[in-house]
Protein backbone atom coordinates (compact mmCIF):
# COMPACT_ATOMS: atom_id res chain seq x y z
CA UNK A 1 0.00 0.00 0.00
CA UNK A 2 1.43 3.41 -1.01
CA UNK A 3 -1.31 5.99 -0.82
CA UNK A 4 -4.19 6.54 1.62
CA UNK A 5 -6.95 9.12 1.76
CA UNK A 6 -8.03 10.28 5.21
CA UNK A 7 -11.41 12.02 5.51
CA UNK A 8 -11.97 14.47 8.35
CA UNK A 9 -9.52 16.67 10.23
CA UNK A 10 -10.91 16.00 13.71
CA UNK A 11 -9.15 13.87 16.34
CA UNK A 12 -9.59 10.59 14.53
CA UNK A 13 -8.56 11.81 11.06
CA UNK A 14 -5.46 13.59 12.30
CA UNK A 15 -4.35 10.50 14.26
CA UNK A 16 -4.84 8.37 11.14
CA UNK A 17 -2.90 10.86 8.98
CA UNK A 18 -0.01 10.99 11.50
CA UNK A 19 0.13 7.21 11.62
CA UNK A 20 0.03 6.81 7.81
CA UNK A 21 2.82 9.34 7.45
CA UNK A 22 4.91 7.49 10.05
CA UNK A 23 4.52 4.37 7.89
CA UNK A 24 6.00 6.18 4.91
CA UNK A 25 2.66 6.32 3.06
CA UNK A 26 1.55 9.15 0.80
CA UNK A 27 -1.35 10.91 2.53
CA UNK A 28 -4.30 12.87 1.16
CA UNK A 29 -6.23 14.72 3.87
CA UNK A 30 -9.75 15.71 2.86
CA UNK A 31 -12.37 17.72 4.75
CA UNK A 32 -15.64 19.34 3.82
CA UNK A 33 -14.50 22.55 5.51
CA UNK A 34 -12.88 25.24 3.34
CA UNK A 35 -9.18 25.83 3.93
CA UNK A 36 -9.94 29.06 5.82
CA UNK A 37 -11.51 26.94 8.58
CA UNK A 38 -8.63 24.48 8.93
CA UNK A 39 -6.63 25.12 12.10
CA UNK A 40 -3.32 26.90 11.39
CA UNK A 41 -1.30 24.14 13.07
CA UNK A 42 -2.98 21.52 10.84
CA UNK A 43 -2.21 23.57 7.72
CA UNK A 44 1.43 24.03 8.66
CA UNK A 45 1.77 20.35 9.64
CA UNK A 46 0.41 19.30 6.22
CA UNK A 47 2.77 21.64 4.39
CA UNK A 48 5.80 20.62 6.43
CA UNK A 49 5.16 16.90 5.92
CA UNK A 50 4.07 16.92 2.30
CA UNK A 51 0.49 15.89 3.11
CA UNK A 52 -1.77 16.72 0.18
CA UNK A 53 -4.77 18.76 1.27
CA UNK A 54 -8.28 18.51 -0.15
CA UNK A 55 -10.36 21.21 1.60
CA UNK A 56 -13.91 22.38 0.90
CA UNK A 57 -15.55 19.12 -0.13
CA UNK A 58 -14.32 15.69 -1.09
CA UNK A 59 -12.58 15.54 -4.46
CA UNK A 60 -13.69 12.21 -5.95
CA UNK A 61 -10.80 11.83 -8.33
CA UNK A 62 -8.17 12.41 -5.65
CA UNK A 63 -9.83 10.25 -3.01
CA UNK A 64 -10.64 7.36 -5.33
CA UNK A 65 -7.03 7.19 -6.47
CA UNK A 66 -6.02 6.04 -2.96
CA UNK A 67 -5.58 2.35 -2.17
CA UNK A 68 -7.43 2.71 1.09
CA UNK A 69 -9.79 5.33 2.53
CA UNK A 70 -9.85 6.12 6.24
CA UNK A 71 -12.99 8.15 7.04
CA UNK A 72 -13.49 9.68 10.49
CA UNK A 73 -16.36 8.14 12.47
CA UNK A 74 -18.49 11.26 12.04
CA UNK A 75 -18.39 10.96 8.23
CA UNK A 76 -21.51 9.11 7.01
CA UNK A 77 -20.87 6.15 4.73
CA UNK A 78 -23.59 7.52 2.48
CA UNK A 79 -21.61 10.51 1.16
CA UNK A 80 -21.18 10.14 -2.63
CA UNK A 81 -17.42 9.59 -2.63
CA UNK A 82 -17.69 6.69 -0.16
CA UNK A 83 -20.59 5.14 -2.07
CA UNK A 84 -18.46 5.28 -5.19
CA UNK A 85 -15.46 3.81 -3.33
CA UNK A 86 -17.64 0.89 -2.20
CA UNK A 87 -18.79 0.30 -5.77
CA UNK A 88 -15.19 0.24 -6.93
CA UNK A 89 -14.16 -2.07 -4.07
CA UNK A 90 -11.68 0.36 -2.54
CA UNK A 91 -11.16 -0.66 1.09
CA UNK A 92 -12.70 1.67 3.70
CA UNK A 93 -11.21 1.24 7.16
CA UNK A 94 -11.55 3.20 10.36
CA UNK A 95 -8.72 4.43 12.54
CA UNK A 96 -9.85 2.17 15.38
CA UNK A 97 -10.00 -0.97 13.25
CA UNK A 98 -6.46 -0.38 11.98
CA UNK A 99 -5.20 0.34 15.50
CA UNK A 100 -6.70 -2.89 16.85
CA UNK A 101 -4.90 -4.91 14.18
CA UNK A 102 -1.62 -3.46 15.36
CA UNK A 103 -2.30 -3.62 19.11
CA UNK A 104 -0.26 -6.31 20.83
CA UNK A 105 -2.00 -6.64 24.20
CA UNK A 106 -5.48 -7.73 25.30
CA UNK A 107 -8.50 -5.61 24.36
CA UNK A 108 -11.79 -4.87 26.13
CA UNK A 109 -14.42 -3.14 23.97
CA UNK A 110 -17.47 -1.47 25.47
CA UNK A 111 -20.40 -0.50 23.29
CA UNK A 112 -24.10 0.25 23.84
CA UNK A 113 -26.35 3.25 23.56
CA UNK A 114 -25.85 4.54 27.09
CA UNK A 115 -23.26 4.06 29.83
CA UNK A 116 -20.20 3.43 27.64
CA UNK A 117 -18.01 6.17 29.10
CA UNK A 118 -18.87 5.26 32.69
CA UNK A 119 -18.12 1.57 32.15
CA UNK A 120 -14.93 2.19 30.17
CA UNK A 121 -13.65 4.52 32.90
CA UNK A 122 -14.64 2.09 35.67
CA UNK A 123 -12.85 -0.85 34.01
CA UNK A 124 -9.71 1.24 33.46
CA UNK A 125 -9.74 2.34 37.11
CA UNK A 126 -10.27 -1.20 38.45
CA UNK A 127 -7.35 -2.48 36.37
CA UNK A 128 -5.00 0.34 37.36
CA UNK A 129 -5.96 -0.05 41.04
CA UNK A 130 -4.83 -3.67 40.61
CA UNK A 131 -1.44 -2.55 39.29
CA UNK A 132 -2.28 -3.56 35.70
CA UNK A 133 -1.12 -1.28 32.90
CA UNK A 134 -4.30 -0.12 31.14
CA UNK A 135 -5.00 2.44 28.42
CA UNK A 136 -8.50 3.89 28.21
CA UNK A 137 -9.21 5.16 24.69
CA UNK A 138 -11.54 5.15 21.66
CA UNK A 139 -14.81 7.06 21.37
CA UNK A 140 -14.11 8.49 24.83
CA UNK A 141 -11.79 10.93 23.04
CA UNK A 142 -8.36 9.30 22.54
CA UNK A 143 -7.58 7.76 19.16
CA UNK A 144 -5.62 4.53 19.67
CA UNK A 145 -3.38 5.03 16.62
CA UNK A 146 -1.80 7.92 18.51
CA UNK A 147 -0.88 5.67 21.43
CA UNK A 148 0.56 2.54 19.84
CA UNK A 149 4.13 3.46 20.80
CA UNK A 150 3.31 4.04 24.44
CA UNK A 151 1.94 0.54 25.08
CA UNK A 152 3.78 -2.57 26.15
CA UNK A 153 2.75 -6.11 25.07
CA UNK A 154 0.73 -6.56 28.27
CA UNK A 155 -1.01 -3.19 28.26
CA UNK A 156 -4.76 -3.78 28.39
CA UNK A 157 -6.62 -1.57 25.96
CA UNK A 158 -9.99 -0.52 27.37
CA UNK A 159 -12.05 0.95 24.58
CA UNK A 160 -15.26 2.89 24.33
CA UNK A 161 -16.56 1.80 20.93
CA UNK A 162 -19.29 3.63 18.99
CA UNK A 163 -21.49 2.22 16.25
CA UNK A 164 -19.90 4.77 13.89
CA UNK A 165 -16.52 3.18 14.60
CA UNK A 166 -17.88 -0.37 14.19
CA UNK A 167 -19.24 0.60 10.76
CA UNK A 168 -15.63 1.16 9.71
CA UNK A 169 -14.39 -2.32 10.68
CA UNK A 170 -13.42 -4.61 7.77
CA UNK A 171 -16.19 -6.59 6.13
CA UNK A 172 -14.03 -9.50 5.10
CA UNK A 173 -10.53 -10.59 5.89
CA UNK A 174 -9.53 -11.01 2.27
CA UNK A 175 -8.04 -7.61 1.67
CA UNK A 176 -6.97 -6.85 5.24
CA UNK A 177 -3.31 -5.93 4.87
CA UNK A 178 -2.34 -6.13 8.54
CA UNK A 179 -0.94 -9.04 10.52
CA UNK A 180 -4.19 -9.90 12.28
CA UNK A 181 -7.84 -8.78 12.15
CA UNK A 182 -9.16 -6.57 14.97
CA UNK A 183 -10.24 -8.58 18.00
CA UNK A 184 -12.00 -7.90 21.30
CA UNK A 185 -10.97 -10.38 23.99
CA UNK A 186 -13.86 -9.06 26.06
CA UNK A 187 -16.78 -7.36 24.27
CA UNK A 188 -19.45 -5.64 26.34
CA UNK A 189 -22.82 -4.69 24.85
CA UNK A 190 -24.52 -2.60 27.53
CA UNK A 191 -27.89 -1.86 25.94
CA UNK A 192 -29.48 -0.89 22.65
CA UNK A 193 -32.09 1.88 22.51
CA UNK A 194 -33.15 4.31 19.79
CA UNK A 195 -30.37 6.74 18.88
CA UNK A 196 -28.61 8.21 15.84
CA UNK A 197 -31.65 7.68 13.61
CA UNK A 198 -30.52 10.67 11.57
CA UNK A 199 -27.62 8.48 10.39
CA UNK A 200 -29.17 5.00 10.34
CA UNK A 201 -32.29 4.43 8.29
CA UNK A 202 -33.87 2.17 10.91
CA UNK A 203 -33.45 1.12 14.53
CA UNK A 204 -32.58 -2.36 13.22
CA UNK A 205 -29.67 -0.97 11.17
CA UNK A 206 -28.35 0.83 14.24
CA UNK A 207 -28.73 -2.26 16.43
CA UNK A 208 -26.95 -4.44 13.88
CA UNK A 209 -24.10 -2.01 13.78
CA UNK A 210 -23.68 -2.25 17.57
CA UNK A 211 -23.88 -6.04 17.47
CA UNK A 212 -20.94 -6.13 15.04
CA UNK A 213 -18.64 -5.93 18.06
CA UNK A 214 -19.21 -9.69 18.53
CA UNK A 215 -18.11 -10.44 14.96
CA UNK A 216 -14.56 -9.56 16.00
CA UNK A 217 -14.22 -12.23 18.67
CA UNK A 218 -12.97 -15.82 18.82
CA UNK A 219 -14.85 -18.63 20.60
CA UNK A 220 -12.51 -18.45 23.62
CA UNK A 221 -13.17 -14.70 24.13
CA UNK A 222 -15.89 -13.31 26.39
CA UNK A 223 -19.12 -11.50 25.53
CA UNK A 224 -20.91 -9.59 28.30
CA UNK A 225 -24.57 -8.99 27.46
CA UNK A 226 -27.87 -8.12 29.09
CA UNK A 227 -30.40 -10.98 28.93
CA UNK A 228 -32.93 -8.45 27.52
CA UNK A 229 -30.83 -7.95 24.38
CA UNK A 230 -30.59 -11.65 23.48
CA UNK A 231 -33.87 -11.83 21.47
CA UNK A 232 -32.82 -8.76 19.47
CA UNK A 233 -29.42 -10.30 18.70
CA UNK A 234 -31.10 -13.56 17.74
CA UNK A 235 -33.36 -11.69 15.31
CA UNK A 236 -30.29 -10.43 13.43
CA UNK A 237 -28.43 -13.67 13.76
CA UNK A 238 -25.79 -11.64 15.59
CA UNK A 239 -25.34 -13.64 18.77
CA UNK A 240 -21.84 -13.81 20.14
CA UNK A 241 -19.65 -16.77 19.21
CA UNK A 242 -17.60 -16.11 22.32
CA UNK A 243 -18.41 -17.41 25.80
CA UNK A 244 -21.23 -15.40 27.39
CA UNK A 245 -21.59 -13.69 30.72
CA UNK A 246 -25.02 -12.24 31.42
CA UNK A 247 -25.15 -8.74 32.88
CA UNK A 248 -27.71 -9.67 35.54
CA UNK A 249 -26.86 -8.04 38.87
CA UNK A 250 -28.26 -9.64 42.02
CA UNK A 251 -28.63 -7.19 44.92
CA UNK A 252 -28.92 -8.31 48.55
CA UNK A 253 -29.34 -5.15 50.64
CA UNK A 254 -26.08 -3.29 50.17
CA UNK A 255 -24.39 -6.30 48.63
CA UNK A 256 -23.86 -7.06 44.95
CA UNK A 257 -23.42 -10.69 44.02
CA UNK A 258 -21.44 -11.53 40.89
CA UNK A 259 -22.01 -15.01 39.46
CA UNK A 260 -19.53 -16.68 37.11
CA UNK A 261 -20.76 -18.98 34.33
CA UNK A 262 -18.72 -21.90 35.67
CA UNK A 263 -20.43 -21.60 39.04
CA UNK A 264 -18.36 -19.37 41.37
CA UNK A 265 -19.71 -16.28 43.14
CA UNK A 266 -18.20 -13.19 44.70
CA UNK A 267 -19.76 -10.35 46.67
CA UNK A 268 -19.12 -6.60 46.83
CA UNK A 269 -20.27 -4.00 49.32
CA UNK A 270 -22.13 -1.06 47.79
CA UNK A 271 -22.56 1.07 50.92
CA UNK A 272 -20.08 3.68 49.59
CA UNK A 273 -21.16 3.45 45.91
CA UNK A 274 -21.97 7.01 44.78
CA UNK A 275 -23.64 6.57 41.39
CA UNK A 276 -27.42 6.62 41.53
CA UNK A 277 -29.90 4.53 39.57
CA UNK A 278 -30.51 0.93 38.61
CA UNK A 279 -28.78 1.53 35.26
CA UNK A 280 -25.56 2.30 37.09
CA UNK A 281 -25.75 -1.02 38.96
CA UNK A 282 -25.79 -2.73 35.56
CA UNK A 283 -22.90 -0.54 34.47
CA UNK A 284 -21.02 -1.57 37.60
CA UNK A 285 -21.73 -5.27 37.09
CA UNK A 286 -20.42 -5.15 33.49
CA UNK A 287 -17.32 -3.32 34.72
CA UNK A 288 -16.62 -5.80 37.51
CA UNK A 289 -16.85 -8.90 35.31
CA UNK A 290 -14.80 -7.31 32.50
CA UNK A 291 -12.02 -6.09 34.77
CA UNK A 292 -11.93 -9.39 36.70
CA UNK A 293 -11.62 -11.30 33.39
CA UNK A 294 -8.59 -9.11 32.66
CA UNK A 295 -7.01 -9.91 36.03
CA UNK A 296 -8.24 -7.14 38.37
CA UNK A 297 -8.12 -8.06 42.06
CA UNK A 298 -11.32 -8.26 44.13
CA UNK A 299 -9.88 -5.85 46.72
CA UNK A 300 -9.04 -3.30 44.01
CA UNK A 301 -12.51 -3.62 42.52
CA UNK A 302 -13.98 -2.94 45.98
CA UNK A 303 -11.71 0.10 46.40
CA UNK A 304 -12.92 1.46 43.05
CA UNK A 305 -16.55 0.93 44.09
CA UNK A 306 -15.88 2.88 47.29
CA UNK A 307 -14.24 5.88 45.66
CA UNK A 308 -15.47 6.17 42.05
CA UNK A 309 -17.22 9.38 41.03
CA UNK A 310 -19.40 9.61 37.91
CA UNK A 311 -17.78 11.32 34.92
CA UNK A 312 -19.01 14.94 34.51
CA UNK A 313 -22.46 15.63 33.02
CA UNK A 314 -23.93 12.35 34.17
CA UNK A 315 -26.34 13.07 37.02
CA UNK A 316 -23.85 15.63 38.33
CA UNK A 317 -25.23 17.65 41.26
CA UNK A 318 -24.22 21.24 40.47
CA UNK A 319 -25.72 23.13 43.40
CA UNK A 320 -28.63 23.19 45.84
CA UNK A 321 -30.50 26.49 46.35
CA UNK A 322 -33.28 26.78 48.98
CA UNK A 323 -33.68 22.99 48.98
CA UNK A 324 -33.87 22.80 45.16
CA UNK A 325 -31.16 20.61 43.62
CA UNK A 326 -29.78 21.36 40.14
CA UNK A 327 -28.57 18.24 38.35
CA UNK A 328 -26.59 18.25 35.09
CA UNK A 329 -27.20 15.20 32.91
CA UNK A 330 -26.26 16.92 29.64
CA UNK A 331 -24.74 13.66 28.35
CA UNK A 332 -28.27 12.22 28.03
CA UNK A 333 -28.65 12.58 24.27
CA UNK A 334 -31.48 10.07 23.76
CA UNK A 335 -34.83 9.26 25.40
CA UNK A 336 -33.64 6.15 27.25
CA UNK A 337 -30.85 8.03 28.97
CA UNK A 338 -33.40 10.62 30.14
CA UNK A 339 -35.80 7.93 31.42
CA UNK A 340 -32.92 6.34 33.38
CA UNK A 341 -31.95 9.72 34.84
CA UNK A 342 -35.47 10.55 36.00
CA UNK A 343 -35.90 7.13 37.58
CA UNK A 344 -32.59 7.56 39.45
CA UNK A 345 -33.85 10.72 41.19
CA UNK A 346 -35.90 10.62 44.36
CA UNK A 347 -38.78 13.11 44.67
CA UNK A 348 -40.37 15.52 42.18
CA UNK A 349 -38.47 16.55 39.06
CA UNK A 350 -38.64 19.57 36.77
CA UNK A 351 -37.11 18.43 33.51
CA UNK A 352 -35.19 20.65 31.08
CA UNK A 353 -35.06 18.87 27.73
CA UNK A 354 -34.77 19.38 23.99
CA UNK A 355 -32.21 19.94 21.28
CA UNK A 356 -31.54 17.96 18.09
CA UNK A 357 -33.71 14.85 18.14
CA UNK A 358 -31.67 12.74 15.67
CA UNK A 359 -34.84 11.27 14.19
CA UNK A 360 -35.86 9.40 17.34
CA UNK A 361 -39.45 8.72 18.32
CA UNK A 362 -40.04 10.65 21.55
CA UNK A 363 -43.13 8.55 22.34
CA UNK A 364 -41.35 6.52 25.06
CA UNK A 365 -41.09 9.71 27.12
CA UNK A 366 -44.84 9.52 27.75
CA UNK A 367 -43.83 7.12 30.56
CA UNK A 368 -42.69 10.22 32.46
CA UNK A 369 -46.28 11.44 32.57
CA UNK A 370 -47.50 8.07 33.86
CA UNK A 371 -44.91 8.01 36.65
CA UNK A 372 -46.23 11.33 38.02
CA UNK A 373 -42.71 12.24 39.05
CA UNK A 374 -42.11 15.00 36.50
CA UNK A 375 -44.16 17.96 37.75
CA UNK A 376 -43.15 20.31 34.90
CA UNK A 377 -40.89 20.41 31.86
CA UNK A 378 -39.07 23.25 30.16
CA UNK A 379 -38.43 22.59 26.47
CA UNK A 380 -35.66 24.27 24.54
CA UNK A 381 -33.81 23.79 21.25
CA UNK A 382 -34.73 22.66 17.78
CA UNK A 383 -37.02 19.63 18.09
CA UNK A 384 -39.80 20.65 20.47
CA UNK A 385 -42.82 19.25 18.59
CA UNK A 386 -42.24 15.55 19.31
CA UNK A 387 -41.40 16.31 22.92
CA UNK A 388 -44.56 18.38 23.36
CA UNK A 389 -46.68 15.47 22.16
CA UNK A 390 -44.91 12.89 24.33
CA UNK A 391 -45.12 15.05 27.45
CA UNK A 392 -48.70 16.24 26.87
CA UNK A 393 -50.45 16.41 30.24
CA UNK A 394 -47.36 17.67 32.10
CA UNK A 395 -47.22 21.49 32.52
CA UNK A 396 -44.87 22.61 29.73
CA UNK A 397 -42.86 25.83 29.36
CA UNK A 398 -41.20 26.67 26.06
CA UNK A 399 -37.99 28.58 25.43
CA UNK A 400 -37.77 30.09 21.93
CA UNK A 401 -35.46 27.86 19.93
CA UNK A 402 -33.76 30.78 18.20
CA UNK A 403 -30.92 32.70 19.76
CA UNK A 404 -27.87 32.02 21.80
CA UNK A 405 -27.54 28.71 23.64
CA UNK A 406 -26.20 30.29 26.81
CA UNK A 407 -29.05 32.83 27.03
CA UNK A 408 -31.60 30.13 26.23
CA UNK A 409 -30.22 27.99 29.05
CA UNK A 410 -30.46 30.92 31.49
CA UNK A 411 -34.11 31.39 30.51
CA UNK A 412 -34.80 27.65 30.90
CA UNK A 413 -33.16 27.48 34.33
CA UNK A 414 -34.98 30.63 35.52
CA UNK A 415 -38.36 29.24 34.46
CA UNK A 416 -37.62 25.89 36.11
CA UNK A 417 -36.55 27.61 39.33
CA UNK A 418 -39.75 29.71 39.39
CA UNK A 419 -41.83 26.52 39.16
CA UNK A 420 -39.87 24.65 41.86
CA UNK A 421 -40.46 24.19 45.56
CA UNK A 422 -38.27 22.80 48.34
CA UNK A 423 -37.36 19.17 47.59
CA UNK A 424 -37.65 19.53 43.79
CA UNK A 425 -34.80 18.47 41.53
CA UNK A 426 -34.25 20.55 38.41
CA UNK A 427 -32.78 18.09 35.96
CA UNK A 428 -31.10 18.98 32.67
CA UNK A 429 -31.46 15.69 30.78
CA UNK A 430 -32.17 16.75 27.20
CA UNK A 431 -32.89 13.40 25.43
CA UNK A 432 -31.36 15.15 22.41
CA UNK A 433 -28.01 16.05 20.89
CA UNK A 434 -26.74 19.54 21.57
CA UNK A 435 -25.46 20.63 18.16
CA UNK A 436 -28.42 22.93 17.41
CA UNK A 437 -27.23 25.44 20.03
CA UNK A 438 -23.84 24.27 21.34
CA UNK A 439 -20.54 22.82 20.16
CA UNK A 440 -21.26 19.63 22.11
CA UNK A 441 -22.79 18.26 25.31
CA UNK A 442 -19.89 19.70 27.36
CA UNK A 443 -20.68 23.27 26.27
CA UNK A 444 -24.38 22.65 27.01
CA UNK A 445 -23.35 21.46 30.49
CA UNK A 446 -21.20 24.54 31.00
CA UNK A 447 -24.11 26.77 29.95
CA UNK A 448 -26.27 24.98 32.58
CA UNK A 449 -23.62 25.36 35.31
CA UNK A 450 -23.28 29.04 34.40
CA UNK A 451 -27.06 29.58 34.56
CA UNK A 452 -27.23 27.79 37.93
CA UNK A 453 -24.39 29.92 39.33
CA UNK A 454 -26.45 32.96 38.35
CA UNK A 455 -29.55 31.96 40.28
N1 LIG B 1 -16.35 15.81 7.99
C1 LIG B 1 -16.12 15.76 6.62
N2 LIG B 1 -17.08 15.23 5.81
C2 LIG B 1 -18.28 14.77 6.29
C3 LIG B 1 -18.50 14.82 7.69
C4 LIG B 1 -17.52 15.36 8.51
O1 LIG B 1 -15.06 16.19 6.16
O2 LIG B 1 -19.12 14.31 5.50
C5 LIG B 1 -15.31 16.37 8.86
C6 LIG B 1 -15.74 17.56 9.68
O3 LIG B 1 -15.69 18.75 8.94
C7 LIG B 1 -14.72 17.53 10.80
C8 LIG B 1 -14.36 16.05 10.92
O4 LIG B 1 -14.94 15.39 9.80
O5 LIG B 1 -13.56 18.27 10.50
C9 LIG B 1 -14.94 15.52 12.20
O6 LIG B 1 -14.80 14.13 12.30
P1 LIG B 1 -15.54 13.37 13.50
O7 LIG B 1 -16.93 13.92 13.64
O8 LIG B 1 -15.39 11.92 13.33
O9 LIG B 1 -14.78 13.94 14.80
P2 LIG B 1 -13.43 13.47 15.54
O10 LIG B 1 -12.90 14.68 16.22
O11 LIG B 1 -12.51 12.74 14.63
O12 LIG B 1 -14.02 12.54 16.68
C10 LIG B 1 -14.25 11.16 16.47
C11 LIG B 1 -15.55 10.78 17.19
N3 LIG B 1 -16.66 11.58 16.64
C12 LIG B 1 -17.79 11.02 16.21
O13 LIG B 1 -17.99 9.85 16.23
C13 LIG B 1 -18.85 11.96 15.68
C14 LIG B 1 -15.41 11.09 18.67
O14 LIG B 1 -16.58 10.65 19.34
C15 LIG B 1 -14.21 10.33 19.24
O15 LIG B 1 -14.02 10.72 20.58
C16 LIG B 1 -12.96 10.67 18.44
O16 LIG B 1 -13.18 10.40 17.03
C17 LIG B 1 -11.74 9.85 18.88
O17 LIG B 1 -11.93 8.48 18.65
C18 LIG B 1 -17.48 11.71 19.81
C19 LIG B 1 -18.93 11.36 19.51
O18 LIG B 1 -19.77 12.25 19.52
C20 LIG B 1 -17.34 11.88 21.31
N4 LIG B 1 -19.28 10.09 19.29
C21 LIG B 1 -20.64 9.66 19.04
C22 LIG B 1 -21.37 9.40 20.36
O19 LIG B 1 -20.71 9.17 21.39
O20 LIG B 1 -22.63 9.41 20.33
C23 LIG B 1 -20.65 8.36 18.27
Amino acid sequence: MDRVAVIGIGKSGLAAARWALSQGLEVLLSDQMPETRWAPDVLSWCKKNGVEMDPGGHNKEKILSAECIIPSPGVPLTIPVLQEARKQGIPIWGELAIALSLWKGPVVGVTGTNGKTTVTTLIGTMLRESGIDALVAGNIGTPVLDRLDQAGPDTVLVLEVSSFQLDLFPEGRKKWPFEKPPRFNVAVLLNIAQDHLDRYKTFEAYAMSKARIFAFQEPNDWAVIQPEEIPLLARFNAQPRARRILNRPALRGNGLLVSWPEGGHEGYNLSSWQLSGRHNIKNLYASIVSSRLMGARESSVQRTIDTFKAPPSRLEVVRTVNGVAFVNDSKATNCHATLAAVSAIKGPVILIAGGRGKGQDFGVLSRLKDSGKVIAAVLMGEDQEGLKKALDGIPLFLVDSRGNGWENMRKAVDIAFQQSREGTTILLSPACASFDLYSGYEERAEAFRDAVRNI
